[in-house]
């Protein structure tokens, strides 16, 4: 109960921050975009990390104003580069099972892009394939109408789920992002990435590989044909001021 209240005071307070980590293309060194990951500075415990709090968020219903809180922050931050920097690309956004399916996600994003004058291709949702394999059909109709309205869908963690590859075509969805459990041990698990990406292809999907650190991870990936690469290779999750500094280049 008490971290419960602790994280009520701290959605809107200056206890929660955003980083963001920079995705690129990985022949041409352009910048996609980033992912927006948020953070809790706690007064007395000190940093705590989303793995921890995100299920607490869950569980407390709490997840839906944290989420918001994020998606307004997040647009802030891209009106002000969209005045100082060449262009950011897209920035992600994780969303909860919770959050996709107990409000209405599509009006409260279009209401914070028109309040903050964005066009909605500045924004990607990220959602994990577990989730998605429930209410297929009340899913895809949210998910279509965020695509309608000019917004990307990435399904977050793919390997990990249990996904039926049968549904994967129904889903209206625009890219794959391979976990990174499966990027760490790309030689023992070459052929099943190798086989994500040709799918992903033949699906007309955008494949992404995330946790990209090394030299042999980034030569392979990019031999099997994934072209969008996340990871500690090219950077960390960094500050807005840091991701501005080193990242953006300004106007
Ligand atoms: O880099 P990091 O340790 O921050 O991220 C840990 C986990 O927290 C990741 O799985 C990431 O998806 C999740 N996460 C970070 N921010 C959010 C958020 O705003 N919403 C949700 N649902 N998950 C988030
Ligand atoms: O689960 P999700 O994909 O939303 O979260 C991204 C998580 O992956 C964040 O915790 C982020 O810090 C982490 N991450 C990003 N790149 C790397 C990487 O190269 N190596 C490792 N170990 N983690 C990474
Ligand atoms: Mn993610
Ligand atoms: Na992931």
């Amino acid at each position: 109960i008490k971290m419960e209240n602790d994280l009520r005071r701290a959605i809107g307070a200056s206890e929660l921050t955003i980083h963001y980590q920079p995705k690129f293309h990985a022949k041409t060194n352009l910048l996609l975009g980033a992912e927006a990951l948020v953070r809790w500075n706690h007064p007395t415990l000190g940093l705590i990390s989303p793995g921890k709090f995100i299920p607490l968020a869950e569980e407390t219903g709490l997840i839906i104003q944290l989420e918001e809180w994020v998606l307004e922050s997040v647009c802030e931050q891209i009106k002000k580069w969209e005045y100082t920097s060449v262009d950011y690309g897209r920035i992600s956004v994780n969303i909860s099972h919770i959050h996709f399916y107990q409000s209405d996600l599509v009006q409260t994003i279009s209401q914070i892009l028109s309040k903050n004058g964005l066009a909605a291709n500045c924004l990607e949702i990220e959602i994990t394939e577990t989730m998605m394999m429930h209410n297929e059909s009340e899913t895809n109709k949210t998910l279509q109408k965020l695509r309608e309205i000019g917004i990307e869908v990435s399904m977050d963690d793919f390997g990990t789920g249990y996904s039926s590859l049968g549904y994967l075509h129904k889903l209206s969805i625009d890219r794959l992002k391979i976990d990174k459990s499966f990027i760490h041990e790309m030689y023992k698990n070459e052929a099943i990435v190798s086989t994500i990406i040709a799918m992903a292809h033949h699906l007309q999907l955008k494949v992404i590989a995330e946790g990209v650190e090394t030299d042999e991870q980034l030569n392979l990936i990019m031999k099997l044909g994934c072209e969008e690469i996340q990871g500690f290779y090219f950077s960390q999750p960094l500050s807005s001021h840091d991701f501005e500094t080193q990242i953006l280049k300004p106007l």
